[in-house]
């Protein structure tokens, strides 16, 4: 148990959770990274609905949306850090684990403030299919990101986040990593876009994808069809071709967007303090 407020001592419990050597690739980052992803990238700038505040996702009407499918496996990996600093919200401690995960390995330094609850407006609660389907093409990109009141910059400084992890075909159906060193976060996704010579190939399960098959080191790596989108609209492909010559920039511009993302919905007044928190005012501890 830490102080009430004690953030730093959370950062290190995270960091010391990240090397599961059972788990994929030895790491629990990539899945908190898209935990934090996940728990605020329902946000609808119009309604003022979703975002991370509320942790929605502990409860079935959004943890059980097919998108989420895998994201159990990051809140369990958590679950040892909520029991020993019980004071943290949930709401606080994915998106906190997303910032904490980013840099150890190897990525940038994520502004992130607290002070989010876990409690659940019932008026609030985003219905499902406000995350990005891989299967589509760019339309849905940008009809999805500018919901949450995204530019075509942003869409694609945050697509970097496929630097990490992978997919897993009882999760999304689709399959495999995006870059060879799924654990070390870098500007080489954008690289690859448009290095590689990416072709269609159709899985098992009737999911299409893209990939590429590297003879000498006999690994096929992968892109989603809203991957390669990047490059094929030409509003996109200019970022993706900034971003892969130019990794600072990447980085700098992923600093700002992952930490506009996490903070989506959420108001604070000038000493930080959130401001629209539901919680003994209106809201309910579901
Ligand atoms: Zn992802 N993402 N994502 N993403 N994502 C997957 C995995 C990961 C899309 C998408 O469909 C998928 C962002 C944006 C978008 C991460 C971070 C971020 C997977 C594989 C899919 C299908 C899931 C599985 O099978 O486990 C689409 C269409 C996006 C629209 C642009 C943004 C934004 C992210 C963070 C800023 C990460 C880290 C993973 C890897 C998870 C893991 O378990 O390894």
């Amino acid at each position: 148990m830490s102080k009430k407020g004690d953030f730093e001592a959370v950062r290190k419990d995270i960091a010391k959770l990240m090397h599961q050597p059972e788990y994929d690739d030895g790491s629990a980052g990539p899945v908190l990274v898209r935990l934090a992803w996940h728990s605020a990238g329902t946000y609808d700038a119009e309604t003022d609905t979703g975002g991370s505040n509320g942790a929605g996702m502990r409860y079935e009407a959004e943890g059980g949306d097919p998108a989420n499918a895998g994201l159990q496996h990051a809140r369990v990996f958590l679950e040892p850090v909520k029991e020993k600093h019980s004071w943290i919200t949930y709401a606080d401690l994915w998106t906190l684990a997303g910032v904490v995960a980013i840099k150890q390995m190897g990525g940038p330094e994520i502004p992130w403030k607290g002070g989010r609850t876990d409690y659940v407006d019932d008026s609030k609660l985003p219905p499902r299919g406000r995350l990005p389907d891989g299967a589509q093409g760019s339309d849905h990109l940008r009809w999805i990101f500018y919901r949450m009141g995204f530019n075509d910059q942003e869409i694609v400084a945050l697509s970097g986040a496929h630097n990490l992890g992978r997919c897993h075909s009882d999760r999304s159906g689709f399959e495999g990593a995006w870059v060879n060193n799924p654990t070390r976060f870098s500007n080489q996704y954008y690289r690859l876009l448009l290095s590689l010579q990416w072709r269609k190939k159709t899985l098992k399960n009737g999911i299409e994808q893209f990939v590429n098959y590297d003879e000498d080191s006999e690994t096929e790596l992968m892109m989603l069809p809203t991957d390669i989108a990047l490059t094929q609209d030409p509003k996109f492909r200019k970022w993706v071709e900034l971003y892969a010559r130019d990794k600072d920039r990447f980085f700098e511009d992923f600093t700002k967007v992952f930490d506009k993302l996490v903070e989506l919905g959420i108001q604070r007044d000038e000493n930080g303090e959130i401001t629209n928190s539901d919680n003994e005012n209106g809201g309910y501890h579901a």
